[in-house]
Protein backbone atom coordinates (compact mmCIF):
# COMPACT_ATOMS: atom_id res chain seq x y z
CA UNK A 1 0.00 0.00 0.00
CA UNK A 2 3.00 2.32 1.03
CA UNK A 3 4.86 1.78 -1.96
CA UNK A 4 1.95 2.34 -4.48
CA UNK A 5 1.15 5.54 -2.63
CA UNK A 6 4.96 6.54 -3.12
CA UNK A 7 5.06 5.33 -6.41
CA UNK A 8 1.68 7.74 -7.05
CA UNK A 9 4.04 10.32 -5.60
CA UNK A 10 6.50 10.13 -7.94
CA UNK A 11 4.25 10.44 -10.50
CA UNK A 12 2.19 13.22 -9.49
CA UNK A 13 5.56 14.91 -8.40
CA UNK A 14 7.38 13.81 -12.42
CA UNK A 15 3.68 15.45 -13.86
CA UNK A 16 3.71 18.62 -11.61
CA UNK A 17 7.50 18.85 -12.06
CA UNK A 18 7.02 18.87 -16.10
CA UNK A 19 3.78 21.76 -16.19
CA UNK A 20 5.26 23.90 -13.69
CA UNK A 21 8.13 26.90 -14.10
CA UNK A 22 8.86 26.93 -10.44
CA UNK A 23 12.43 28.03 -9.88
CA UNK A 24 12.98 25.69 -7.16
CA UNK A 25 13.43 22.09 -7.17
CA UNK A 26 12.88 18.94 -4.90
CA UNK A 27 16.37 17.24 -4.76
CA UNK A 28 17.36 14.12 -4.04
CA UNK A 29 17.69 13.76 -0.84
CA UNK A 30 14.16 15.28 0.39
CA UNK A 31 12.45 12.34 -0.88
CA UNK A 32 13.78 9.63 1.26
CA UNK A 33 11.08 10.35 3.90
CA UNK A 34 8.67 9.60 1.45
CA UNK A 35 10.35 5.66 1.54
CA UNK A 36 11.38 5.92 5.51
CA UNK A 37 11.31 2.38 5.94
CA UNK A 38 12.42 0.72 2.49
CA UNK A 39 16.07 -0.98 1.92
CA UNK A 40 17.72 2.05 0.12
CA UNK A 41 21.16 0.50 -0.11
CA UNK A 42 23.09 -3.00 0.22
CA UNK A 43 26.51 -2.64 0.43
CA UNK A 44 29.17 -5.21 1.77
CA UNK A 45 28.93 -4.09 5.34
CA UNK A 46 24.88 -4.37 5.32
CA UNK A 47 21.69 -2.76 4.37
CA UNK A 48 20.61 0.54 5.05
CA UNK A 49 16.90 2.24 5.11
CA UNK A 50 16.24 5.52 3.83
CA UNK A 51 15.40 6.43 7.21
CA UNK A 52 19.00 5.45 8.45
CA UNK A 53 20.51 7.61 5.21
CA UNK A 54 18.38 10.63 6.37
CA UNK A 55 19.83 10.02 9.75
CA UNK A 56 23.30 9.53 8.87
CA UNK A 57 23.52 12.38 6.37
CA UNK A 58 21.74 14.56 8.96
CA UNK A 59 24.04 13.98 11.29
CA UNK A 60 26.92 14.35 9.13
CA UNK A 61 25.63 17.81 8.20
CA UNK A 62 26.02 19.23 11.40
CA UNK A 63 29.46 17.94 11.90
CA UNK A 64 30.35 19.26 8.06
CA UNK A 65 29.04 22.53 9.05
CA UNK A 66 30.94 23.27 12.30
CA UNK A 67 33.98 22.25 10.37
CA UNK A 68 33.45 24.36 7.04
CA UNK A 69 33.31 27.43 9.20
CA UNK A 70 36.20 26.88 11.22
CA UNK A 71 37.75 26.00 7.86
CA UNK A 72 36.78 28.34 6.06
CA UNK A 73 37.89 31.29 7.97
CA UNK A 74 41.17 29.13 7.80
CA UNK A 75 41.51 29.13 4.62
CA UNK A 76 40.69 32.70 4.06
CA UNK A 77 43.51 33.70 6.14
CA UNK A 78 46.33 31.46 4.98
CA UNK A 79 45.59 31.34 1.35
CA UNK A 80 44.73 35.02 1.31
CA UNK A 81 41.07 33.72 -0.97
CA UNK A 82 37.93 34.45 -0.58
CA UNK A 83 35.71 31.36 0.01
CA UNK A 84 32.42 32.97 1.40
CA UNK A 85 30.89 31.45 -1.67
CA UNK A 86 32.41 28.09 -2.23
CA UNK A 87 30.86 25.64 -0.38
CA UNK A 88 32.79 22.73 -1.95
CA UNK A 89 33.35 19.49 -0.04
CA UNK A 90 35.67 17.23 -2.08
CA UNK A 91 34.80 13.52 -0.68
CA UNK A 92 36.53 10.32 -1.34
CA UNK A 93 34.95 7.51 -0.56
CA UNK A 94 34.70 3.74 -1.76
CA UNK A 95 31.48 2.40 -3.17
CA UNK A 96 29.04 1.67 0.12
CA UNK A 97 27.00 3.46 1.85
CA UNK A 98 29.37 6.56 3.58
CA UNK A 99 29.52 7.78 -0.27
CA UNK A 100 25.72 8.54 0.22
CA UNK A 101 25.98 9.88 3.21
CA UNK A 102 28.66 12.53 2.37
CA UNK A 103 27.02 13.47 -1.14
CA UNK A 104 23.59 14.15 1.38
CA UNK A 105 25.17 15.69 4.09
CA UNK A 106 26.58 18.08 1.82
CA UNK A 107 23.46 18.99 0.08
CA UNK A 108 21.73 19.48 3.18
CA UNK A 109 24.51 22.14 3.98
CA UNK A 110 23.69 23.75 1.30
CA UNK A 111 27.15 23.01 -0.66
CA UNK A 112 28.70 21.43 -3.93
CA UNK A 113 29.90 17.63 -3.68
CA UNK A 114 32.84 17.08 -5.69
CA UNK A 115 33.84 13.18 -5.88
CA UNK A 116 37.63 12.09 -6.38
CA UNK A 117 38.45 8.39 -6.95
CA UNK A 118 40.74 6.87 -5.20
CA UNK A 119 42.29 5.13 -8.40
CA UNK A 120 43.75 8.44 -9.17
CA UNK A 121 47.38 9.15 -8.54
CA UNK A 122 47.99 11.75 -5.77
CA UNK A 123 48.94 14.70 -8.06
CA UNK A 124 45.48 14.29 -9.80
CA UNK A 125 43.26 14.27 -6.85
CA UNK A 126 45.74 17.41 -5.75
CA UNK A 127 44.47 19.13 -8.95
CA UNK A 128 40.90 18.19 -8.42
CA UNK A 129 40.67 19.39 -5.00
CA UNK A 130 42.97 23.00 -6.45
CA UNK A 131 41.00 23.60 -9.15
CA UNK A 132 37.97 23.30 -7.36
CA UNK A 133 38.88 25.18 -4.89
CA UNK A 134 37.21 22.66 -2.62
CA UNK A 135 37.09 24.41 1.30
CA UNK A 136 37.00 20.66 3.33
CA UNK A 137 37.80 17.23 2.14
CA UNK A 138 36.33 14.21 3.51
CA UNK A 139 37.54 10.59 2.92
CA UNK A 140 35.71 7.54 4.33
CA UNK A 141 36.43 3.60 4.06
CA UNK A 142 40.35 2.68 3.62
CA UNK A 143 43.76 3.75 5.44
CA UNK A 144 44.63 4.33 2.18
CA UNK A 145 41.97 6.81 1.69
CA UNK A 146 42.69 8.32 4.96
CA UNK A 147 46.38 8.74 3.95
CA UNK A 148 46.10 10.23 0.52
CA UNK A 149 43.66 12.18 1.45
CA UNK A 150 45.40 13.71 4.48
CA UNK A 151 48.94 14.41 2.91
CA UNK A 152 47.35 16.28 -0.11
CA UNK A 153 44.74 18.28 2.86
CA UNK A 154 48.13 18.89 5.03
CA UNK A 155 50.26 19.99 2.29
CA UNK A 156 46.76 22.28 1.03
CA UNK A 157 46.08 23.49 4.19
CA UNK A 158 43.02 22.29 3.39
CA UNK A 159 40.67 20.79 6.82
CA UNK A 160 40.26 16.65 6.38
CA UNK A 161 37.38 15.08 7.75
CA UNK A 162 37.95 11.22 7.92
CA UNK A 163 34.65 9.61 9.07
CA UNK A 164 35.23 7.35 11.37
CA UNK A 165 32.87 4.10 10.52
CA UNK A 166 32.00 2.70 13.85
CA UNK A 167 30.57 6.31 14.45
CA UNK A 168 29.07 6.72 11.51
CA UNK A 169 27.20 3.57 11.63
CA UNK A 170 26.14 4.82 14.92
CA UNK A 171 24.82 7.91 13.65
CA UNK A 172 22.50 6.16 11.25
CA UNK A 173 20.20 4.61 13.91
CA UNK A 174 20.10 8.20 15.85
CA UNK A 175 16.58 9.44 14.86
CA UNK A 176 16.61 12.57 12.88
CA UNK A 177 14.16 14.58 11.16
CA UNK A 178 14.29 16.09 7.68
CA UNK A 179 15.64 19.46 7.02
CA UNK A 180 12.85 21.64 6.05
CA UNK A 181 15.06 24.11 4.46
CA UNK A 182 16.52 21.81 2.00
CA UNK A 183 13.64 20.07 1.01
CA UNK A 184 13.34 22.46 -1.91
CA UNK A 185 16.81 24.07 -3.45
CA UNK A 186 17.07 26.36 -5.96
CA UNK A 187 17.26 25.05 -9.81
CA UNK A 188 20.47 26.63 -10.63
CA UNK A 189 22.48 25.95 -6.95
CA UNK A 190 25.61 23.75 -7.73
CA UNK A 191 24.93 20.18 -6.78
CA UNK A 192 27.88 18.69 -7.53
CA UNK A 193 31.49 19.21 -9.63
CA UNK A 194 32.16 16.26 -11.72
CA UNK A 195 35.14 15.86 -13.59
CA UNK A 196 35.88 15.25 -17.37
CA UNK A 197 39.37 15.09 -19.58
CA UNK A 198 39.43 18.41 -22.18
CA UNK A 199 40.62 17.92 -25.44
CA UNK A 200 43.49 20.06 -25.10
CA UNK A 201 43.83 21.44 -21.31
CA UNK A 202 44.08 20.07 -18.22
CA UNK A 203 40.59 18.23 -16.95
CA UNK A 204 37.43 20.45 -16.30
CA UNK A 205 34.78 20.65 -13.53
CA UNK A 206 31.56 20.06 -14.77
CA UNK A 207 29.02 22.15 -12.55
CA UNK A 208 25.71 19.97 -12.59
CA UNK A 209 23.02 22.06 -10.76
CA UNK A 210 20.07 20.31 -8.41
CA UNK A 211 17.72 21.39 -11.55
CA UNK A 212 19.86 19.64 -14.16
CA UNK A 213 20.36 16.37 -11.81
CA UNK A 214 16.59 15.86 -11.15
CA UNK A 215 15.99 16.46 -15.09
CA UNK A 216 18.81 13.85 -15.85
CA UNK A 217 16.91 11.57 -13.16
CA UNK A 218 13.26 11.72 -14.22
CA UNK A 219 14.55 11.34 -17.89
CA UNK A 220 15.66 8.12 -16.76
CA UNK A 221 13.17 6.93 -14.61
CA UNK A 222 10.32 7.66 -17.25
CA UNK A 223 11.82 6.14 -19.96
CA UNK A 224 13.16 3.26 -18.27
CA UNK A 225 10.40 2.70 -16.40
CA UNK A 226 11.70 2.72 -13.15
CA UNK A 227 9.80 1.96 -10.08
CA UNK A 228 9.73 1.24 -6.43
CA UNK A 229 10.58 -2.07 -7.02
CA UNK A 230 13.48 -2.21 -8.37
CA UNK A 231 16.96 -3.56 -7.63
CA UNK A 232 20.14 -2.10 -9.20
CA UNK A 233 23.18 -3.53 -9.37
CA UNK A 234 26.54 -1.21 -9.00
CA UNK A 235 29.57 -2.02 -10.45
CA UNK A 236 31.03 1.34 -11.19
CA UNK A 237 33.21 3.86 -10.03
CA UNK A 238 31.23 7.05 -8.38
CA UNK A 239 32.95 9.54 -9.85
CA UNK A 240 31.48 9.45 -13.33
CA UNK A 241 28.01 10.08 -14.05
CA UNK A 242 27.04 7.18 -15.06
CA UNK A 243 28.04 5.70 -11.62
CA UNK A 244 26.74 8.91 -9.64
CA UNK A 245 22.89 9.22 -11.12
CA UNK A 246 22.82 6.51 -13.61
CA UNK A 247 22.81 3.49 -11.12
CA UNK A 248 22.76 5.19 -7.64
CA UNK A 249 20.98 8.48 -7.82
CA UNK A 250 17.90 6.70 -9.89
CA UNK A 251 17.17 4.15 -7.78
CA UNK A 252 17.32 6.44 -4.90
CA UNK A 253 14.76 8.64 -6.40
CA UNK A 254 12.08 6.43 -6.89
CA UNK A 255 12.57 4.15 -3.18
CA UNK A 256 13.81 1.43 -4.65
CA UNK A 257 17.67 -0.48 -3.89
CA UNK A 258 20.88 0.35 -4.93
CA UNK A 259 23.20 -2.86 -4.50
CA UNK A 260 26.41 -1.48 -4.41
CA UNK A 261 30.06 -3.57 -5.32
CA UNK A 262 33.28 -2.26 -4.05
CA UNK A 263 34.37 -2.44 -7.22
CA UNK A 264 34.08 -4.61 -10.47
CA UNK A 265 34.54 -8.28 -10.14
CA UNK A 266 32.65 -10.71 -12.82
CA UNK A 267 32.25 -13.50 -10.47
CA UNK A 268 30.46 -11.80 -8.20
CA UNK A 269 28.41 -10.03 -10.42
CA UNK A 270 27.77 -13.03 -12.08
CA UNK A 271 26.60 -14.05 -8.49
CA UNK A 272 24.66 -11.41 -7.94
CA UNK A 273 22.46 -11.40 -10.91
CA UNK A 274 21.84 -15.24 -10.47
CA UNK A 275 20.99 -14.75 -6.81
CA UNK A 276 24.15 -17.19 -5.62
CA UNK A 277 25.32 -16.92 -2.66
CA UNK A 278 23.26 -13.90 -1.39
CA UNK A 279 22.05 -13.00 1.91
CA UNK A 280 20.21 -10.52 0.47
CA UNK A 281 17.05 -11.35 0.01
CA UNK A 282 15.95 -9.11 -2.98
CA UNK A 283 16.70 -9.96 -6.44
CA UNK A 284 18.44 -7.69 -8.87
CA UNK A 285 16.19 -6.68 -11.01
CA UNK A 286 18.19 -4.05 -13.17
CA UNK A 287 22.06 -3.44 -14.70
CA UNK A 288 23.90 -0.79 -16.53
CA UNK A 289 27.45 -0.69 -16.88
CA UNK A 290 30.22 0.25 -19.74
CA UNK A 291 30.16 -2.67 -22.41
CA UNK A 292 33.70 -3.50 -21.32
CA UNK A 293 31.74 -4.84 -18.68
CA UNK A 294 29.47 -7.21 -20.61
CA UNK A 295 32.50 -8.26 -22.51
CA UNK A 296 34.29 -9.40 -19.30
CA UNK A 297 30.83 -11.04 -18.02
CA UNK A 298 30.53 -12.92 -21.31
CA UNK A 299 34.46 -13.90 -20.77
CA UNK A 300 33.72 -15.20 -17.79
CA UNK A 301 30.68 -16.63 -18.42
CA UNK A 302 32.25 -18.67 -21.37
CA UNK A 303 35.45 -19.50 -19.21
CA UNK A 304 33.18 -21.36 -16.47
CA UNK A 305 32.00 -24.11 -19.03
CA UNK A 306 28.81 -24.91 -18.06
CA UNK A 307 26.54 -27.44 -19.66
CA UNK A 308 23.63 -27.33 -21.87
CA UNK A 309 21.09 -27.29 -18.62
CA UNK A 310 22.94 -24.89 -16.79
CA UNK A 311 22.67 -22.51 -19.78
CA UNK A 312 19.38 -23.27 -20.14
CA UNK A 313 18.77 -22.47 -15.96
CA UNK A 314 20.73 -19.20 -16.30
CA UNK A 315 18.91 -17.55 -19.24
CA UNK A 316 15.95 -18.79 -17.70
CA UNK A 317 16.67 -17.09 -14.43
CA UNK A 318 17.83 -14.05 -15.80
CA UNK A 319 14.45 -13.69 -18.10
CA UNK A 320 12.73 -14.60 -15.13
CA UNK A 321 14.21 -11.95 -12.80
CA UNK A 322 15.91 -9.21 -14.74
CA UNK A 323 14.02 -6.51 -15.99
CA UNK A 324 16.60 -4.32 -18.02
CA UNK A 325 20.53 -4.44 -18.62
CA UNK A 326 21.82 -1.04 -20.01
CA UNK A 327 24.72 -0.30 -21.51
CA UNK A 328 26.57 3.18 -22.10
CA UNK A 329 29.51 5.09 -22.33
CA UNK A 330 31.09 3.76 -24.98
CA UNK A 331 29.68 2.43 -28.12
CA UNK A 332 28.31 -1.26 -28.04
CA UNK A 333 29.68 -3.62 -30.40
CA UNK A 334 26.82 -5.91 -32.23
CA UNK A 335 28.63 -9.02 -31.04
CA UNK A 336 28.62 -8.07 -27.80
CA UNK A 337 24.89 -7.27 -28.21
CA UNK A 338 24.34 -10.45 -29.72
CA UNK A 339 26.14 -12.58 -27.54
CA UNK A 340 24.96 -11.38 -24.31
CA UNK A 341 21.06 -11.78 -25.64
CA UNK A 342 22.17 -15.69 -26.62
CA UNK A 343 23.32 -15.98 -22.49
CA UNK A 344 20.45 -14.43 -21.13
CA UNK A 345 17.76 -13.74 -23.64
CA UNK A 346 17.96 -9.86 -23.27
CA UNK A 347 18.73 -7.18 -25.42
CA UNK A 348 20.94 -4.52 -24.16
CA UNK A 349 19.23 -1.38 -23.97
CA UNK A 350 22.22 1.16 -25.73
CA UNK A 351 21.97 4.82 -24.40
CA UNK A 352 24.15 7.58 -25.29
CA UNK A 353 24.89 10.44 -22.52
CA UNK A 354 27.91 12.95 -21.47
CA UNK A 355 28.88 14.40 -17.82
CA UNK A 356 27.88 17.73 -19.63
CA UNK A 357 24.31 16.42 -20.07
CA UNK A 358 23.09 13.27 -18.63
CA UNK A 359 21.32 11.05 -20.66
CA UNK A 360 20.34 12.19 -23.60
CA UNK A 361 19.68 9.38 -26.46
CA UNK A 362 17.93 5.76 -25.70
CA UNK A 363 16.84 3.34 -27.40
CA UNK A 364 13.17 2.45 -26.33
CA UNK A 365 12.21 0.46 -23.35
CA UNK A 366 9.42 -1.76 -25.16
CA UNK A 367 10.13 -2.46 -29.10
CA UNK A 368 13.36 -3.18 -31.21
CA UNK A 369 16.74 -1.99 -29.98
CA UNK A 370 18.76 -1.55 -32.80
CA UNK A 371 22.65 -2.90 -32.61
CA UNK A 372 24.69 0.40 -33.56
CA UNK A 373 22.35 2.94 -32.74
CA UNK A 374 21.30 5.02 -29.68
CA UNK A 375 18.01 5.31 -30.29
CA UNK A 376 15.80 8.89 -29.60
CA UNK A 377 16.28 12.11 -27.23
CA UNK A 378 14.98 11.69 -23.79
CA UNK A 379 12.00 13.36 -22.18
CA UNK A 380 12.98 16.94 -22.00
CA UNK A 381 16.09 16.97 -24.27
CA UNK A 382 16.53 18.60 -27.46
CA UNK A 383 19.10 17.38 -30.32
CA UNK A 384 20.54 18.24 -33.57
CA UNK A 385 22.78 17.92 -36.60
CA UNK A 386 24.80 20.40 -37.96
CA UNK A 387 26.66 19.73 -41.05
CA UNK A 388 30.58 20.16 -39.58
CA UNK A 389 31.98 22.88 -42.39
CA UNK A 390 28.81 24.72 -43.10
CA UNK A 391 26.78 24.63 -39.68
CA UNK A 392 23.48 23.45 -41.66
CA UNK A 393 20.82 22.68 -39.62
CA UNK A 394 20.49 19.03 -40.84
CA UNK A 395 17.92 16.69 -38.13
CA UNK A 396 16.53 18.03 -34.98
CA UNK A 397 14.43 16.26 -32.96
CA UNK A 398 12.94 15.39 -29.32
CA UNK A 399 11.13 12.31 -27.47
CA UNK A 400 8.00 13.49 -29.68
CA UNK A 401 10.20 12.85 -33.16
CA UNK A 402 12.58 14.16 -35.09
CA UNK A 403 12.46 16.24 -38.37
CA UNK A 404 15.00 15.87 -41.04
CA UNK A 405 16.25 18.99 -43.13
CA UNK A 406 18.37 17.30 -45.47
CA UNK A 407 19.47 13.60 -46.58
CA UNK A 408 22.98 14.01 -45.72
CA UNK A 409 22.06 13.65 -42.16
CA UNK A 410 22.48 9.82 -42.77
CA UNK A 411 26.19 11.08 -43.46
CA UNK A 412 26.60 12.39 -40.45
CA UNK A 413 26.99 15.57 -38.72
CA UNK A 414 28.07 17.68 -35.29
CA UNK A 415 25.98 16.49 -32.10
CA UNK A 416 24.46 19.31 -30.46
CA UNK A 417 21.67 19.13 -27.15
CA UNK A 418 20.02 21.31 -25.39
CA UNK A 419 17.39 20.64 -22.41
CA UNK A 420 16.78 21.42 -18.68
CA UNK A 421 19.73 18.79 -18.20
CA UNK A 422 22.49 20.39 -19.82
CA UNK A 423 25.29 22.17 -17.48
CA UNK A 424 25.46 25.78 -17.13
CA UNK A 425 29.00 26.24 -17.11
CA UNK A 426 32.12 24.65 -16.54
CA UNK A 427 33.92 25.51 -13.43
CA UNK A 428 35.60 28.72 -13.29
CA UNK A 429 36.33 28.50 -17.23
CA UNK A 430 34.43 30.90 -18.95
CA UNK A 431 36.42 30.88 -22.03
CA UNK A 432 35.80 27.39 -22.41
CA UNK A 433 31.84 27.60 -21.36
CA UNK A 434 31.70 30.01 -24.50
CA UNK A 435 33.16 28.27 -26.61
CA UNK A 436 31.00 24.82 -25.90
CA UNK A 437 27.88 26.42 -26.47
CA UNK A 438 26.59 27.79 -29.88
CA UNK A 439 25.20 31.52 -29.72
CA UNK A 440 22.13 30.38 -29.49
CA UNK A 441 22.75 27.72 -26.85
CA UNK A 442 23.44 24.70 -27.80
CA UNK A 443 26.00 22.13 -26.17
CA UNK A 444 28.43 21.23 -28.63
CA UNK A 445 29.07 17.73 -27.68
CA UNK A 446 31.77 16.80 -30.26
CA UNK A 447 30.59 13.61 -31.35
CA UNK A 448 29.29 12.95 -34.65
CA UNK A 449 26.45 11.61 -35.51
CA UNK A 450 23.68 10.63 -38.09
CA UNK A 451 20.18 9.93 -37.92
CA UNK A 452 18.84 6.87 -40.50
CA UNK A 453 15.42 4.76 -40.21
CA UNK A 454 14.10 6.73 -37.17
CA UNK A 455 16.95 6.31 -35.09
CA UNK A 456 20.54 8.15 -34.18
CA UNK A 457 23.88 6.83 -34.34
CA UNK A 458 26.84 8.09 -33.20
CA UNK A 459 29.77 7.78 -36.00
CA UNK A 460 33.27 9.21 -34.06
CA UNK A 461 34.20 12.16 -32.28
CA UNK A 462 35.93 15.54 -33.79
CA UNK A 463 38.92 14.84 -31.88
CA UNK A 464 41.12 11.94 -32.70
CA UNK A 465 42.82 13.30 -29.15
CA UNK A 466 39.59 11.70 -27.24
CA UNK A 467 40.23 8.61 -26.35
CA UNK A 468 37.01 6.12 -24.60
CA UNK A 469 39.14 3.26 -22.93
CA UNK A 470 36.63 0.83 -20.59
CA UNK A 471 34.22 3.96 -20.42
CA UNK A 472 36.86 6.39 -19.47
CA UNK A 473 37.47 9.35 -21.59
CA UNK A 474 40.97 9.88 -21.95
CA UNK A 475 42.36 13.16 -23.74
CA UNK A 476 45.74 12.11 -25.43
CA UNK A 477 47.24 15.36 -25.10
CA UNK A 478 47.19 15.40 -21.31
CA UNK A 479 48.73 11.63 -21.17
CA UNK A 480 51.42 12.91 -23.89
CA UNK A 481 52.19 15.98 -21.55
CA UNK A 482 52.33 13.83 -19.13
CA UNK A 483 54.81 11.47 -19.90
CA UNK A 484 56.97 13.90 -21.80
CA UNK A 485 58.16 15.03 -18.55
CA UNK A 486 60.10 11.22 -18.58
CA UNK A 487 63.58 11.58 -19.13
CA UNK A 488 63.82 8.59 -21.31
CA UNK A 489 61.34 10.20 -23.42
CA UNK A 490 62.13 13.22 -26.05
CA UNK A 491 58.71 12.92 -28.56
CA UNK A 492 55.29 10.88 -27.94
CA UNK A 493 52.30 10.47 -29.73
CA UNK A 494 49.42 9.16 -28.12
CA UNK A 495 46.39 7.46 -30.25
CA UNK A 496 43.82 4.73 -29.28
CA UNK A 497 43.51 1.82 -30.99
CA UNK A 498 39.94 -0.10 -31.63
CA UNK A 499 40.14 -2.97 -29.42
CA UNK A 500 36.89 -5.69 -28.62
CA UNK A 501 37.87 -5.49 -25.01
CA UNK A 502 38.19 -1.93 -23.86
CA UNK A 503 36.59 -0.32 -27.06
CA UNK A 504 40.10 1.30 -27.09
CA UNK A 505 43.73 0.80 -26.26
CA UNK A 506 45.61 3.61 -25.38
CA UNK A 507 48.79 3.57 -27.39
CA UNK A 508 52.44 5.51 -27.36
CA UNK A 509 54.70 6.01 -30.47
CA UNK A 510 58.08 7.09 -28.62
CA UNK A 511 61.04 8.27 -29.37
CA UNK A 512 63.26 7.95 -26.95
CA UNK A 513 66.23 9.74 -25.36
CA UNK A 514 67.89 6.41 -24.11
CA UNK A 515 67.71 2.99 -23.22
CA UNK A 516 63.75 2.68 -21.93
CA UNK A 517 62.39 0.20 -19.94
CA UNK A 518 58.81 -0.05 -20.95
CA UNK A 519 57.37 -1.68 -17.65
CA UNK A 520 59.31 0.99 -15.48
CA UNK A 521 57.74 3.98 -17.74
CA UNK A 522 54.38 2.50 -16.97
CA UNK A 523 55.13 1.93 -13.43
CA UNK A 524 56.23 5.51 -13.50
CA UNK A 525 53.07 7.04 -15.41
CA UNK A 526 51.01 5.82 -12.66
CA UNK A 527 52.31 8.19 -10.19
CA UNK A 528 51.12 10.79 -12.77
CA UNK A 529 47.90 9.28 -14.28
CA UNK A 530 45.07 7.26 -13.61
CA UNK A 531 45.95 3.59 -14.37
CA UNK A 532 43.53 3.63 -17.62
CA UNK A 533 45.07 6.06 -19.11
CA UNK A 534 48.61 4.34 -19.18
CA UNK A 535 49.32 3.45 -22.61
CA UNK A 536 49.06 0.05 -23.19
CA UNK A 537 50.81 -0.74 -26.66
CA UNK A 538 53.99 0.83 -27.37
CA UNK A 539 56.03 1.43 -30.97
CA UNK A 540 59.68 2.90 -30.88
CA UNK A 541 60.60 5.04 -33.63
CA UNK A 542 63.06 7.31 -34.75
CA UNK A 543 60.97 10.27 -35.80
CA UNK A 544 57.33 11.14 -35.74
CA UNK A 545 56.14 11.94 -38.90
CA UNK A 546 54.75 15.56 -39.34
CA UNK A 547 53.38 17.56 -41.59
CA UNK A 548 54.73 20.82 -42.83
CA UNK A 549 52.72 22.87 -39.75
CA UNK A 550 54.44 19.98 -37.57
CA UNK A 551 51.77 18.54 -36.64
CA UNK A 552 51.01 14.43 -36.13
CA UNK A 553 48.55 13.16 -38.51
CA UNK A 554 47.10 10.50 -35.90
CA UNK A 555 44.87 8.63 -38.01
CA UNK A 556 47.66 8.14 -40.19
CA UNK A 557 50.08 6.93 -37.15
CA UNK A 558 47.74 4.67 -35.55
CA UNK A 559 48.35 2.25 -38.52
CA UNK A 560 51.74 1.88 -36.80
CA UNK A 561 50.14 -0.77 -34.51
CA UNK A 562 48.62 -3.51 -36.44
CA UNK A 563 45.90 -4.42 -35.12
CA UNK A 564 45.06 -7.63 -37.02
CA UNK A 565 48.57 -8.70 -36.04
CA UNK A 566 47.00 -10.67 -32.73
CA UNK A 567 50.98 -12.38 -31.99
CA UNK A 568 51.90 -8.71 -32.04
CA UNK A 569 49.24 -7.69 -30.13
CA UNK A 570 49.21 -10.49 -27.19
CA UNK A 571 53.05 -9.55 -26.92
CA UNK A 572 52.27 -5.74 -26.43
CA UNK A 573 49.41 -6.53 -24.15
CA UNK A 574 50.93 -8.60 -22.27
CA UNK A 575 53.94 -6.29 -21.17
CA UNK A 576 56.50 -8.30 -22.78
CA UNK A 577 58.38 -5.36 -23.45
CA UNK A 578 61.73 -6.32 -23.44
CA UNK A 579 61.76 -6.91 -27.19
CA UNK A 580 60.81 -3.73 -27.67
CA UNK A 581 63.55 -1.64 -25.72
CA UNK A 582 65.58 -0.31 -28.63
CA UNK A 583 69.37 0.87 -28.08
CA UNK A 584 69.32 4.78 -28.25
CA UNK A 585 70.14 5.78 -31.59
C1 LIG B 1 42.47 -1.44 -16.66
N1 LIG B 1 43.26 -2.27 -17.37
C2 LIG B 1 43.29 -1.87 -18.64
C3 LIG B 1 42.47 -0.71 -18.69
N2 LIG B 1 41.97 -0.48 -17.45
N3 LIG B 1 43.90 -2.36 -19.71
C4 LIG B 1 43.72 -1.71 -20.89
N4 LIG B 1 42.96 -0.60 -21.00
C5 LIG B 1 42.31 -0.09 -19.94
N5 LIG B 1 41.55 1.00 -20.08
C6 LIG B 1 43.97 -3.43 -16.88
C7 LIG B 1 44.63 -3.16 -15.55
O1 LIG B 1 45.90 -2.59 -15.70
C8 LIG B 1 44.70 -4.53 -14.97
O2 LIG B 1 45.77 -5.24 -15.58
C9 LIG B 1 43.43 -5.19 -15.46
O3 LIG B 1 43.04 -4.47 -16.63
C10 LIG B 1 42.33 -5.09 -14.45
O4 LIG B 1 42.26 -3.74 -14.00
P1 LIG B 1 41.03 -3.20 -13.20
O5 LIG B 1 41.15 -1.75 -12.99
O6 LIG B 1 40.82 -4.11 -12.04
O7 LIG B 1 39.94 -3.46 -14.29
P2 LIG B 1 38.49 -3.81 -14.09
O8 LIG B 1 38.02 -3.69 -12.70
O9 LIG B 1 38.22 -5.08 -14.80
O10 LIG B 1 37.88 -2.53 -14.85
C11 LIG B 1 37.24 -2.58 -15.97
C12 LIG B 1 36.05 -1.65 -15.84
C13 LIG B 1 36.55 -0.23 -15.48
C14 LIG B 1 35.08 -2.12 -14.76
C15 LIG B 1 35.34 -1.65 -17.17
O11 LIG B 1 37.40 0.22 -16.50
C16 LIG B 1 35.42 0.71 -15.24
O12 LIG B 1 34.84 0.75 -14.14
N6 LIG B 1 35.01 1.50 -16.27
C17 LIG B 1 33.84 2.38 -16.17
C18 LIG B 1 34.20 3.80 -16.36
C19 LIG B 1 32.97 4.66 -16.29
O13 LIG B 1 32.15 4.60 -15.39
N7 LIG B 1 32.82 5.51 -17.26
C20 LIG B 1 31.66 6.38 -17.33
C21 LIG B 1 32.14 7.73 -17.82
P3 LIG B 1 46.85 -6.03 -14.72
O14 LIG B 1 46.00 -7.05 -14.02
O15 LIG B 1 47.77 -6.57 -15.75
O16 LIG B 1 47.41 -4.98 -13.81
S1 LIG B 1 31.13 8.28 -19.11
C22 LIG B 1 29.81 8.94 -18.40
O17 LIG B 1 29.61 8.95 -17.20
C23 LIG B 1 28.79 9.42 -19.41
C24 LIG B 1 27.83 10.37 -18.79
C25 LIG B 1 28.02 8.22 -19.96
O18 LIG B 1 27.56 8.29 -21.09
O19 LIG B 1 27.87 7.27 -19.22
P1 LIG C 1 32.19 11.47 -20.68
O1 LIG C 1 32.72 12.74 -21.24
O2 LIG C 1 33.15 10.66 -19.92
O3 LIG C 1 30.93 11.73 -19.99
O4 LIG C 1 31.84 10.59 -21.91
C1 LIG C 1 30.90 11.02 -22.84
C2 LIG C 1 31.25 10.47 -24.18
O5 LIG C 1 31.08 9.05 -24.19
C3 LIG C 1 30.36 10.96 -25.28
O6 LIG C 1 30.75 12.23 -25.73
C4 LIG C 1 30.53 9.87 -26.32
O7 LIG C 1 31.70 10.09 -27.07
C5 LIG C 1 30.72 8.63 -25.48
N1 LIG C 1 29.50 7.81 -25.39
C6 LIG C 1 28.63 7.72 -24.37
N2 LIG C 1 27.67 6.82 -24.66
C7 LIG C 1 27.94 6.35 -25.90
C8 LIG C 1 27.33 5.39 -26.76
N3 LIG C 1 26.27 4.70 -26.40
N4 LIG C 1 27.89 5.18 -27.96
C9 LIG C 1 28.99 5.85 -28.35
N5 LIG C 1 29.63 6.74 -27.58
C10 LIG C 1 29.10 6.99 -26.37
Amino acid sequence: MLRHKAILQTKHLLLFMRHCSAMTVQPLHARAGMFRHEVAIVDTHGHYTYQQLINGSTHLSSSLREVFQSSRFTRKHCMGVDYEKQLGIAFLCPNDVSYTLVQWATWKYGGVAIPLCGMHPLSELEYVILDSLASVVVSSGSSDNYNKISSIANKLRIFHYHLNTRELLASLDIYETENEQTNRLPSDQPAQIVYTSGTTGRPKGVVVTHGNLVSQITAQIESWGWTQDDCMLHVLPLHHVHGIVNALACPLWCGAICHMLPEFDAAKVWDLLLHRNSAVTQSISMLTAVPTVYFKLIKYYEQAGYNKNEKEDIKQHLQSKIRLMISGSAPLSTTTMEKWHNITGHWLLERYGMTEVGMALSNPLYGTRSPGAVGRPLPSVSVRICDSESETLLAEGDSRGTVVYSDNVSVGGLLQIKGPSVFPQYWNRPAATEESFTKDGWFITGDTAAFTNGTYHIIGRTSVDIIKSGGYKISALEVERHLLCHPAIAEIAVVGIDDKEWGQLVAAVVVHNHEIDVSEVQQWSKSHIPPYAVPRLWKFVNEIPRNSMGKVNKKALAKIFDVNNQQDKQLLVNSYFHDLVFPSH
